[in-house]
C-alpha cells in the first residue's frame, strides 16, 4: 500500500516497515497513521535493537574485547557477539583465525544477507577458531562471539589472504589450507574423487586426530600406509556438518599419507583446511564441583561414544573418587556419555535419569585416578538436536544409581539404541 490509501469499512491491510539503525543500541520511535475516520492519527510504537558493525581490513588483524553485555548475536544461539563487517572486490581465499586466552571462541560468517557461509568453534588442538574459505566479490559479516554465550575479555581476529602452496608435506601440529581441484590425482580409497595427499611419518607411537573441514564441499579424509599403500582408516562426517574427523589411538612408528577427497555430487572440490594433531580431538575443561552453562551446537562434531553432535569436556582426578555428572536442558532431551581420557574408549552413557524426566545423569562410584572426558549429545528422541544445557561434576556422589552399562555395552537395545555403532577408526 502507498499513502494515500483507500480502506473499505471493516478492511484491513498490512504496512511493512524496514527498520535501519544509525546506532546501537535499543532505539524507538512510532508510526503515525493519519487518516478521516475519527481519532487520527493513531500512533504504534516501535522499537528495535541497532547492534554495531565494525570494519575489517584483509590483512589487518585486530585485538579487542568482548564484552557480556554485547548484543546478541545471529549464530549460536543468540549469544553476545561483536560484529564486523568487510567486503572483497574480486573473488579471494581467505583465512579466519580468531584466538583468545580468555575465553572459548566461537566464529560465525555470513554473506551480506545474514545467511551463514560457515562457522567454527574448535580448531586443531584447542578451543580457537579458524575457517578458510574462497569467496566471491562482496560483502560479509563476521560474529566474534563465544562458545558459553558468557564469554568475556581480549581477542584476536585475524583475516588474511591465503597462500596455496600446494599439497605436501605434514606435520603435527600443522594446519594446512588447500585447493582440492578435478586436476588432482584419483583418490585411492574414495573411489571417483580426485584427492591432494599429504605425507606424514611418525618418529614414535603416537595418537592422532585429524580434522578435515570445508564450506566448499563435503570432505572424505583417509589414513594410507606410506609404504604399501594399504588404507589404515577413514571418515566421511564425524567433524561439524560434513566435515571429516579421524582419530587414531596409537598410530605405530612409521610413514603415512592423509589423503583429502571429496563426497560431493560429481565430486566437486575447492577450498578446504586440514589439521593433523597429535591428541584425541579437543575438550573443553570442567573442575570437580563445578557447574556450567553450555551450547551444544546441532552442527558441533560428533562423538565418540555419545554419536549425535556433541560437546567433549575434560576432567581429571587425582585419586579414585565418586562422581556424579548431571546434564540438563529445556531445549533438548540430553544425553550424557563418560569416557577414558587415555583410549577414548566409552565407560557409561545415561539417556534419561529416573526422577529427572528426559535429562541425564551418571553417578560412578570410586572412579579411578585418570583423565576422562564428558560428551554431552541431545537423546536419539529428542525433537531438537542442540541448545542451551546446564552440566554439573560433583564429587559427592548421591545414590549408586550406577553402572549398569559400564565398559562398552553399547547398542545393545537397553534404550531402543539401534543406530549406535562403534565409530570407525
Ligand atoms: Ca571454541
Ligand atoms: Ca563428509
Ligand atoms: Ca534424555
Amino acid at each position: 500500500m502507498s499513502p494515500p490509501a483507500t480502506l473499505a469499512a471493516g478492511a484491513t491491510c498490512t504496512v511493512s516497515v524496514t527498520f535501519t539503525p544509525t546506532a546501537g543500541g535499543v532505539r524507538s520511535t512510532s508510526l503515525f497513521l493519519s487518516h478521516d475516520g475519527g481519532a487520527s492519527p493513531h500512533s504504534v510504537p516501535l522499537q528495535g535493537t541497532g547492534i554495531s558493525v565494525g570494519g575489517l581490513v584483509v590483512g589487518v588483524p585486530i585485538t579487542t574485547s568482548l564484552l557480556t553485555s554485547a548484543p546478541p548475536g545471529v549464530c549460536n544461539y543468540g549469544a553476545p557477539a561483536n560484529r564486523y563487517q568487510f567486503s572483497l572486490a574480486s573473488q579471494t581465499t581467505l583465512k579466519l583465525d580468531l584466538t583468545s586466552n580468555a575465553f572459548d571462541t566461537y566464529l560465525c560468517l555470513f554473506n551480506s544477507s545474514m545467511t551463514p557461509v560457515d562457522y567454527s568453534d574448535d580448531w586443531g588442538a584447542g578451543l580457537n577458531s579458524h575457517l578458510a574459505a574462497t569467496l566471491n566479490a562482496g560483502t560479509y559479516v563476521i560474529e566474534v562471539t563465544s562458545f558459553s554465550g558468557s564469554g568475556n575479555g581480549t581477542y584476536t581476529l585475524a583475516l588474511n589472504q591465503a597462500t596455496i602452496p600446494g599439497p605436501g608435506a605434514i606435520s603435527t601440529g600443522q594446519t594446512r589450507i588447500g585447493n582440492l581441484t578435478g586436476a588432482a590425482p584419483a583418490s585411492a580409497c574414495n573411489s571417483g574423487s580426485p584427492a591432494d595427499s599429504y605425507p606424514f611419518s611418525l618418529p614414535s607411537t603416537t595418537t592422532l586426530t585429524i580434522d578435515l573441514a570445508s564450506s566448499a564441499f563435503d570432505t572424505y579424509v583417509c589414513l594410507r600406509n606410506a609404504v604399501t599403500g594399504s588404507t589404515i582408516a577413514y571418515d566421511e562426517n564425524h567433524g561439524s556438518g560434513t566435515n571429516s574427523r579421524l582419530a587414531y589411538y596409537n598410530l605405530s612408528v612409521g610413514s603415512y599419507v592423509i589423503e583429502v577427497s571429496t563426497q560431493s555430487p560429481a565430486h566437486v572440490g575447492g577450498t578446504y583446511s586440514l589439521s593433523l594433531q597429535s591428541a584425541f580431538p579437543p575438550s573443553k575443561p570442567i573442575a570437580l564441583g563445578g557447574k556450567l552453562a553450555g551450547r551444544l551446537s546441532t552442527t558441533a562434531a560428533e562423538g565418540r561414544y555419545c554419536q549425535d553432535p556433541a560437546d567433549r569436556w575434560s576432567f581429571h582426578l587425582d585419586a579414585p573418587t565418586t562422581i556424579t555428572i548431571d546434564l540438563t536442558s529445556t531445549a533438548f532431551d540430553t544425553e550424557v556419555c563418560l569416557l577414558d581420557a587415555d583410549r577414548n574408549n566409552g565407560i557409561d552413557y545415561n539417556d534419561d535419569y529416573s526422577g529427572g524426566g528426559t535429562n541425564s545423569r551418571l553417578s560412578l562410584s570410586n572412579l579411578p585416578a585418570g583423565d576422562y572426558v564428558i560428551e554431552v549429545s541431545a537423546s536419539y528422541k529428542s525433537a531438537n538436536p542442540g541448545g542451551a544445557y546446564t552440566l554439573t561434576l560433583s564429587s559427592s556422589g548421591g545414590m549408586a544409581l550406577t553402572g549398569n552399562r559400564r565398559y562398552n555395552h553399547r547398542g545393545t537395545g537397553v534404550e531402543g539404541r539401534g543406530r549406535r555403532t562403534l565409530p570407525r577408526d
